[in-house]
């Protein structure tokens, strides 16, 4: 009954979310934190800009002020020793068998697979959405982990998430043409109203469903928020041919 690993799965089958606190401790996130600040100054691609994301507060182009810093560093786990044993390590591997994926979890490498880089001064906020939305996979069930690899609060910009939301099926006119909810429509405000901020401590795993509704806000602090995000689907659950998500393969984890 009080088990913590049904506890667990029972959390994340109701919310579509879990978060496990402590998952890495801070040494390792320091470490990793300084690999991933030596790709940002120089920054080193693949790399994709505030300028590109379209985000409200995002600059329009690149050629403008703020334009070209960068919000997600691409191919994380090709490139951050650290974060690529993490990402397939053992004890993730058995959290995400908990949490529904089967006996083998599997790595996608083309859907965020990156650390998110959310800068002061030009980071946007990101509207509600669920990953899945460009996703193509034979079931729209994948399980994203987002370390935090230093603190996330409201202030600089933790994700918000609407506990259950990855259950509903919501009417299309619901969402604006690039799958956003439509904040101006009263019962999308009465939904938003359910959101509940996820803090983080540096080390802390947030593991969430892509049908779970999500936003986030700007980094209203002075410093830059750095986030690992990786994406699993289960062995028998492929991606599409031809599409963005069969791009690379997957990779088993431990
Ligand atoms: O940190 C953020 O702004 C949220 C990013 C996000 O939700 C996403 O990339 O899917």
């Amino acid at each position: 009954m009080n088990d913590p690993v049904r506890i667990s799965q029972n959390t994340f089958e109701s919310d579509g979310f879990l978060v496990v606190r402590g998952l890495r401790n801070r040494t390792f996130c320091s470490r990793a934190r300084a690999e991933v600040c030596e790709q940002l100054e120089p920054l080193l691609g693949p790399a994709e800009f505030e300028a590109d994301v379209g985000y409200p507060g995002a600059p329009k182009g690149r050629a403008e002020e703020g334009g070209m810093t960068p919000r997600r560093l691409l191919s994380a786990y090709a490139r951050f020793s650290r974060l690529r044993g993490l990402a397939v390590a053992e004890d993730v591997g058995e959290l995400l068998r908990g949490l529904g994926l089967g006996e083998q979890p599997m790595l996608s490498q083309g859907h965020h697979n990156c650390v998110m880089t959310k800068h002061p001064g030009y980071s946007s906020a990101t509207l509600w959405h669920q990953d899945v939305r460009y996703w193509r996979f034979d079931r729209p069930e994948l399980v994203s982990m987002w370390l935090a690899l230093g603190d996330e609060n409201v202030k600089n910009g933790a994700l918000r998430v609407i506990p259950g939301s990855h259950l509903l099926s919501l009417d299309r006119g619901r969402l604006d043409a690039e799958l956003f909810l439509r904040p101006e429509l009263e019962e999308n405000k009465v939904l938003i109203r359910e959101a509940v901020p996820v803090e983080l401590a540096a080390g802390d795993v947030l593991f969430f469903h892509s049908r779970l509704f999500h936003a986030a806000g700007k980094n209203r602090s002075s410093d830059v928020k750095l986030s690992a995000v990786f994406t699993y689907h289960a062995a028998d659950n492929l991606p599409i041919p031809e599409t963005r998500s069969a791009i690379y393969p997957s990779i088993p984890v431990r």
